[in-house]
């Protein structure tokens, strides 16, 4: 690997700085071309970091083990440095910079010696859009840096862009000693400055997704009056041909993946996957939000994901992909729950490398395994996302994954209601991040671990931006998740969720109808397009249905948490609340 230096003197001085501190071996400023990708893969297989898949079946990919302490973020060592705690708010753990400097910066001190310090430019949003910020991240681990090459717009192009600007998202990262002990996520939004150490994973380790794109981008959009979300955008063209853009919110694996590239059910409709996780939205001069995928890739969950539940995503895996924690099937083949049906008495190794059988009490595959692919090689990706000017949102969606309560889909009465409806979200917790998994919690606008800021603060931003909104989107909530008494889900999801996205897209037409519900309006039921589907009246009745009784108590349960950010929490949210209690009481009587 042939060494080029930047010209910017900023970086050179920032990574002299590091390289000081930390001690590499030495010093390799990544180029993002092909050769440099072959050497770093050759030597990661020579280590045995990677394993090179069948050639055959998984031409150009690699399955990567991390350390099984290592396998999702660590939201409970993940903090924001501000000099108030309350502007970091209750939603973050909060550090203070002596104690970053005291408890942080001292486990990064020689902790690259005999590693090679890579320096790895990337550019959020199409190169050269308004939307764009570049970022370098400085990492020892040579799977981030191959992750990076295909998550980001990686190397020469974001050093163009860069120039001789010394404005830049610095992302300090290195393995460290891969110790949960010492391992530290810290955000310094205000230089826009991120240090993570003593973890490889996802987005504890590839700064430029949730660490850049969300928390410190979430500080600079409010300064700057623009949204960074945890959102995917996709287009759907009607089979009329009309065609609308949509950005929706969900928790980190609850199918964000999967509604961004789904295929629809309805005959005619198609759908355009501009971005799977990441959104970046400005208002626009025509009053209208317009929004950017800051990434390049997608880092998606492998478990469940089949050519019956997501074709496209498993198209996209058809070569050129890292896998990581997933299980191996003989003849170095990939493989997850979900995925296929194995032989009998087949022996597969699982995430760990251990020998597993059809049956066993464990998984094979790690539940929060990844992928890592570029959007390109998604079949219903087209050059929507490369287009430097985004697309005008005309509707916001937010979901949960609710057993109970939340019905199918409803429409907030107005972006303040909207905001409301965000803002009390509740999603049960999965395997993305370390702890329970099932249990309901709190998750504003799925942003809950990612808002790099005060809450509070976030909502008001949120309400704000109605003011530079002339053509607002329409905001909904809508849950795929619920379940029957026989605690089986009511929704087929996947591919029929384009019948919940038809009814929205003809509610921002104004052609289809709804009923004026306490929490919102619903759809009559007859409004939904459920022709083809196996699905009885009393299963679309009760996914449908509002219990007023038990969304009082969750009105309770979400004045409490909204009660969290005391001072700092808009009087139009607690207005939104008092409206919704009083048509709830209402309804009952
Ligand atoms: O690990 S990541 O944060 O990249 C994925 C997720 O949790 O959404
Ligand atoms: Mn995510």
């Amino acid at each position: 690997m042939s060494e080029v230096l930047p010209a910017n003197q900023a970086l050179r001085a920032w990574v002299q700085a590091v390289a000081d501190h930390t001690q590499p071996k030495r010093i390799h400023y990544c180029t993002g071309s092909e050769a440099e990708r072959a050497a770093i893969e050759r030597e990661l297989v020579a280590a045995g970091t990677l394993l090179a898949l069948d050639p055959k079946v998984h031409p150009g990919s690699f399955l990567a083990r991390s350390d099984p302490s290592d396998v999702a973020r660590t939201e409970h060592l993940t903090f924001i440095s501000t000099e108030h705690a309350v502007d970091a708010g209750p939603n973050n753990n909060w550090m203070s910079e002596a104690d970053a400097n005291k408890r942080v910066w001292p486990l990064f001190a020689g902790a690259m010696k005999g590693r090679t310090l890579y320096v790895v430019p990337y550019v959020m949003g199409p190169a050269g859009s308004g939307f764009s910020r570049v970022g370098v991240e400085i990492t020892d681990s040579p799977y981030v840096v191959l992750n990076m090459r295909i998550m980001t717009r990686m190397g020469k192009v974001a050093l163009d862009q860069l120039g001789n600007s010394d404005t830049f998202v610095r992302g300090l990262h290195s393995l460290g000693d891969l110790s949960p002990d010492r391992r530290f996520i810290v955000h310094f939004p205000q230089r826009r400055e991120i240090w993570s150490i003593g973890s490889g994973y996802g987005g504890n380790a590839l700064l430029s997704k949730k660490c850049h794109a969300l928390r410190i981008a979430s500080v600079q959009a409010r300064e700057e009056g623009w949204l960074a979300e945890h959102m995917l955008i996709l287009g759907l063209t009607s089979a009329e041909g009309r065609t609308h853009y949509v950005a929706a919110a969900f928790p980190s694996a609850c199918g964000k993946t999967n509604l961004a590239m789904l295929v629809p059910s309805l005959p005619g409709w198609k759908v355009d996957t501009v971005g799977d996780d990441i959104c970046w939205m400005q208002p626009g001069a025509d009053g209208r939000l317009w929004a950017v995928n800051p990434e390049y890739g997608m880092f998606g969950v492998a478990p469940g994901t089949s050519l019956k539940t997501n074709p496209n995503a498993m198209h996209s895996l058809s070569h050129d992909v890292i896998f990581t924690n997933v299980a191996l099937r003989e003849g170095q083949r990939a493989w997850w729950e979900g995925m296929s049906k194995l032989d009998d008495h087949e022996v597969l190794q699982d995430w760990r490398g251990a020998a597993w059988r059809p049956g066993s009490t464990t998984t094979a595959a790690h539940p929060n395994s990844r992928f890592t692919v570029a959007l390109r090689q998604c079949p219903s990706t087209t050059d929507t996302y490369e287009l430097s000017t985004g697309v005008p949102i005309s509707a916001i969606i937010f979901g949960g994954r609710r057993s109970k309560l939340a019905p199918l889909v409803y429409e907030a009465r107005s972006w303040r209601h909207g905001v409301y409806v965000g803002a009390t979200m509740v999603s049960e917790t999965t395997a993305a991040a370390t702890g329970a998994v099932g249990v309901p919690r709190n998750d504003p606008m799925a942003m809950l671990p990612f808002c790099g800021y005060n809450m509070g603060d976030y909502f008001g931003h949120w309400l704000n931006l109605e003011k530079k909104l002339t053509r607002a989107p329409k905001i909904f909530h809508v849950n795929w998740f619920r379940t029957g008494d026989d605690g089986r889900f009511l929704w087929p999801g996947f591919g029929d969720n384009v019948r919940v996205l038809k009814w929205i897209l003809e509610r921002v037409d104004g052609t289809a109808t709804a009923q004026d519900a306490a929490i919102g309006l619903v759809p009559q039921r007859d409004a939904i397009d459920v022709r083809g589907l196996d699905l009885s009246s009393d299963q679309l009745f009760q996914l449908l249905a509002v219990d007023g009784g038990a969304w009082l108590q969750e009105a309770g349960r979400a004045l409490e948490f909204l009660g969290r950010f005391g001072q700092r929490l808009p009087a139009a949210l607690l207005d939104e609340h008092a409206s919704l209690v009083k048509r709830l009481h209402d309804s009952l009587h």
